[in-house]
């Protein structure tokens, strides 16, 4: 079992927290995975408690944190949004229940635990099934979503160089899946003019915000099915968690 002070024990530093919340089986795991290998796994399991990945990108360590959307892990789920600063938050294109629920579940689970000035994407999924007929979520509702939940990024006229945070992906054929992970990374990260990361030493000096990473081996296993925890990278090498 793990505690919350084993949890958040100072081990290794991340540069970048991200998170992705939503409804079971809208397809959280398999898009983190898709993103991350390249390829559709159609044979994932349901996520219990959370999971943890670490991704390099250019020079910086990027935490993401794959959580349950089953009901009864939310207050889990609320937990390790803490000091995130990217939140993907996803739902099913053609179940209009799993958008209802970002703003009556998940928004307000985010909001108790990620930084106060989040990141939120709003990411409908399979789109690979969706047709006229099945679609229950319009582009324009999930654009709408977007925008309400960055208030300090669009309702204030600050960014209004940013597009709005709001794909449709298909992780089957992989359309916008690295679009969704590079948007973040390009918002949050420090770039050079040409807009690609900067190179190591000078990244940073100038990465304000270090998040620090937790123990794999305690916060990284909470609840994980062993499938799940196959999937870690090894402890004690580029592992860590925040
Ligand atoms: N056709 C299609 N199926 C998908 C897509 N993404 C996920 N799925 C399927 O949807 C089901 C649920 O996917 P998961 O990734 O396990 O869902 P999850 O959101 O992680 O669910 P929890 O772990 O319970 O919170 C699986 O059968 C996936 O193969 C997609 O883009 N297209
Ligand atoms: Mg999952």
């Amino acid at each position: 079992m793990v505690t919350e002070e084993m949890a958040t024990t100072p081990k290794k530093k991340a540069d970048l927290k991200v998170v992705i919340i939503g409804d079971m089986s809208v397809g959280k795991s398999t898009l983190i995975q898709r993103y991350l290998s390249g390829k559709f796994q159609d044979t994932l399991s349901q996520t219990i408690g959370a999971a943890f990945f670490l991704k390099q990108w250019g020079p910086y360590n990027i935490a993401i944190w794959d959580t349950a959307g089953e009901e009864k892990f939310s207050g889990l789920s609320s937990f390790y949004c803490r000091n995130a600063r990217a939140a993907i938050m996803a739902y099913d294109i053609s179940e209009r229940e799993s958008f209802d629920s970002l703003y009556a579940r998940h928004l307000p689970l985010l909001q108790q635990g990620a930084e106060e000035d989040c990141l939120v994407i709003a990411v409908g999924t399979k789109l690979d099934l969706v047709t006229p007929n099945t679609r229950e979520v319009t582009n324009e509702e999930g654009e709408k979503f977007a925008y309400d939940a960055n208030p300090s990024r669009f309702q204030d006229g600050t960014r209004t160089d940013l597009r709005i945070p709001f794909y449709e992906t298909s992780s089957v054929t992989g359309e916008n899946v690295d679009n969704v992970f590079t948007y973040i990374f390009k918002t949050l990260l420090p770039l050079d003019p040409e807009g690609n990361p900067i190179e190591p030493n000078a990244a940073r000096k100038r990465s304000p915000d270090v998040v620090d990473l937790e123990n794999p081996s305690n916060a990284g296993n909470a609840g994980k099915s062993s499938k799940e925890s196959e999937r870690l990278p090894p402890q004690g090498k580029k592992a860590g968690c925040c």
